[in-house]
């Protein structure tokens, strides 16, 4: 299985009137290939359920399906992932159980979540939070594009290089002052499901990211 982590990621949310599957069929009708299940309020046995409606319409679909916190569903569904904050199984136990193709993202606040990070063997970063947000409950401290420069700087100075994903009240509007920064890619939840067309948004979106990401790339080879 490739492990390429892509540049626009879909976090769930539950703050919409649309049900999990239907906010990921919009968003990968307009062509976001990379969902995250988060689901925090319901029963584990709730979770499986869904996760396994939303992981078979993935696949149907050519989606990369991660699901947050719950390594034991993940292996029993056959997740291609899963995303573990400060609080869950630590990821090397998570490798342990799930082998080295899944893909394991971990949540990093801080420099030294991220070399904690790195050492336990994520595939990839989801850092933040960017700004405030009420996505998420017990916020850790919001970094701002200070932050991420500050991070950026310590990565660099200790050559760290794993994909990290900008996360937290984002619009396509953070995006330049992001990708200037270093990040591999940007996590969106409900700018993506508050938009009256989110497939259409996730379009948008993706479009912008490829600006972004090719121009760096001519930057590169120029
Ligand atoms: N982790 C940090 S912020 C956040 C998560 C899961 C929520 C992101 O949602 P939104 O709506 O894009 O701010
Ligand atoms: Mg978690």
């Amino acid at each position: 299985m490739n492990k390429d982590i892509a540049r626009l990621q879909f976090i769930t949310s539950p703050e919409t009137k649309l049900s999990y599957q239907e906010q990921i069929r919009l968003f990968t009708l307009g062509g976001g290939n990379w969902v995250q299940l988060r689901m925090k309020d319901e029963t584990p046995e709730e979770i499986e359920k869904e996760a396994i409606r939303c992981f078979s319409y993935c696949m149907d679909n050519g989606v990369k399906f991660i699901l947050n916190d719950h390594v034991e569903i993940a292996a029993r569904i056959g997740a291609d992932g899963v995303h573990l904050g400060k609080n869950d199984m630590a990821p090397s136990k998570a490798r342990q159980i799930l082998g080295e193709q899944t893909i394991i993202g971990g949540t990093a606040n801080t420099f030294e979540d991220i070399k904690r990070l790195v050492a336990e063997g994520v595939d990839y970063i989801g850092l933040g939070p960017f700004r405030f947000t009420s996505t998420k409950k017990n916020l850790s401290p919001i970094l701002g594009l200070e932050g991420y420069e500050k991070i950026f700087a310590q990565c660099k100075e200790a050559g760290i290089n794993i994909p990290i994903i900008a996360i937290g009240g984002l619009t396509e509007d953070d995006f330049k002052g992001l990708f200037d920064t270093g990040v591999h890619g940007v996590a969106l939840s409900s700018n993506i499901t508050e938009s009256d067309q989110p497939g259409a948004k996730t379009l948008e979106l993706l479009t912008e990211i490829g600006k972004l990401t090719s121009m760096q790339y001519n930057q590169k080879i120029k």
